[in-house]
């Protein structure tokens, strides 16, 4: 292992034994799920790298947090610290606690989309353009072209083009448009970072005409690592100071604290605004709970308000980047094609170059992740056809230039040995990947198909 990639910053205190399964296995397993690895038992898989949500492992302090959770039903001490902690990191006035960033993302869209409305956001995510639509919205992708290669290595292909914002703005009229949705980094980009640069002009852009940029700041800590190693003028202020300057260009956020709060289970909606603070208030109580838990036991928003300050050292934030970028540097010099530069939060290999005898409409992600299961017991994700869905217009599928497998890295789990294994699985793969063919769907739920759609290989 070359000395550019550090250490842990932490020492392992529990162990959790992990699955020893035969190919025979993994082939039975992979059929019984319909060749869809979400349908897969943990109990199944050597390495988990479906997703980084939820999936984290709490310090020895979140734990201990645990037990000191206040579970009255209302005014918990613990909502009061994470109230805190999310005012001094986050610098927003007002949080509500949600079970999840879904829960944020439902009571976001519920109160400030009307049907007709048009949301503009820097790439879409799943479970966030879904209540966009569901509240009669629609969602206009107006990230940067480069976004949408994988090959360009400009360092913030998450950033938003403010020509396409400021077409749209004309073209529908800024009443149109209730806030705009900047990811902080871009998941289905391939983890990409939005420049410190770019939110400034956007809020500036949108405080001309009047309207609210509300970020989803699920992943806003590796953001601000970014914006320290590539940006000019950064690489001496500290992670907590450039989360709060980003958050200053924002009216409000949605929040999964599963991700970067560190936490298994939490999220947080935030504004400063006191009326869609009201509004919010009086909506959380009947999808989420009273507005101090918001579906959260007192326990987890203690959790999370810790994870918040641990998520902010510098050391924690380093490795567990530079543990995505380990796992791409082994692949890209075996020549595997994968999203460049490398995102915050995991490795996205480009299953259309990776399969280029596939065509897209026969699922090549969703096949490769399926075959990297057989071949290794490692799980990914599809993130290309089947995740992006239908037009609900035309009922056609949307057809992403991004045909992604997603190898995304849960925080403090694994170590530089198992990224050994699921690189060289991935190596061996490629090497073979004339003989793959692609799938045929046999099963398609109507919302957020990928979850638990059905494959069959065709021969
Ligand atoms: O899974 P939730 O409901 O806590 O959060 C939804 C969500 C919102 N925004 C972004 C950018 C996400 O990545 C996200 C959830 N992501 C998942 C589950 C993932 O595997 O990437």
């Amino acid at each position: 292992m070359n000395s550019c990639y550090p250490a842990e910053p932490y020492k392992i205190k529990v162990v959790e034994p992990i699955a020893m399964t035969t190919r025979a296995e993994r082939e039975r397993c992979i059929a019984e799920a319909g060749y869809n690895t979400f349908l897969l038992r943990s109990d199944q898989c050597y390495i988990d790298l479906l997703t980084d949500s939820g999936t984290t492992a709490m310090s020895d302090n979140q734990w201990a947090g645990m037990m000191l959770g206040d579970e009255a039903y209302a005014g918990s001490r613990n909502f009061l610290h994470l109230q805190e902690v999310v005012r001094q990191y986050y610098g927003f006035k007002h949080v509500v606690p949600t079970h999840q960033g879904r829960g944020a993302e439902n009571l976001l869209s519920r109160i400030c989309i009307k049907p007709g409305d048009y949301i503009p956001g820097n790439m879409y995510f799943t479970t966030t353009r879904a209540h966009q639509e569901l509240n009669g919205g629609t969602f206009v992708d107006v990230i940067v072209d480069e976004a949408h290669d994988s090959q360009s290595v400009s360092p913030f292909k998450g950033n938003i083009d403010l020509e396409k914002l400021q077409k749209l703005v004309e073209e529908v009229g800024a009443e149109r448009i209730p806030y705009v949705c900047l990811a902080v980094t871009v998941n289905l980009a391939g983890g990409q970072p939005v420049s410190m640069a770019n939110m400034r002009a956007v809020k500036a852009l949108c405080s001309r005409f009047g309207i609210k940029v509300m970020y989803d700041a699920t992943r806003c800590v590796e953001n601000a690592y970014f914006v320290k190693t590539r940006e000019g003028g950064y690489a001496d202020k500290t992670i907590a100071a450039i989360l709060k300057e980003m958050m200053g260009y924002a009216d409000g956020c949605t929040m999964s604290g599963k991700k970067d709060c560190l936490v298994n289970i939490g999220g947080f909606l935030c504004m400063n605004d006191d009326d869609l603070y009201q509004q919010a208030t009086e909506l959380v109580v009947l999808y989420e709970g009273m507005p101090s838990y918001g579906g959260l036991a007192g326990r987890d928003m203690e959790a999370m308000a810790r994870g918040i300050v641990e998520s902010v050292d510098y050391y924690y934030i380093h490795h567990r980047v530079q543990q995505c970028q380990y796992l791409a540097d082994k692949l890209i010099a075996a020549g595997v094609p994968i999203v460049q530069p490398t995102g915050g939060h995991a490795v996205f290999i480009d299953a259309r170059a990776f399969l280029s005898h596939v065509p897209q409409d026969q699922f090549p992600a969703q096949t490769l992740a399926a075959q990297l299961y057989v071949e290794s017991g490692v799980r990914s994700m599809e993130r290309g056809i089947v995740s992006a869905g239908r037009d609900k217009k035309t009922g056609n599928h949307h057809y992403p230039k991004l045909e992604l497998v997603r190898l995304t890295i849960p925080r403090r789990v694994y170590t530089y040995s198992h990224l050994d294994v699921v690189a060289d699985a991935c190596i061996d793969l490629y090497r073979r990947r004339e003989r793959i063919a692609g799938m045929e769907m046999l099963y398609e739920p109507k919302v957020l198909r990928f979850f638990t759609a059905r494959f069959r290989p065709l021969r």
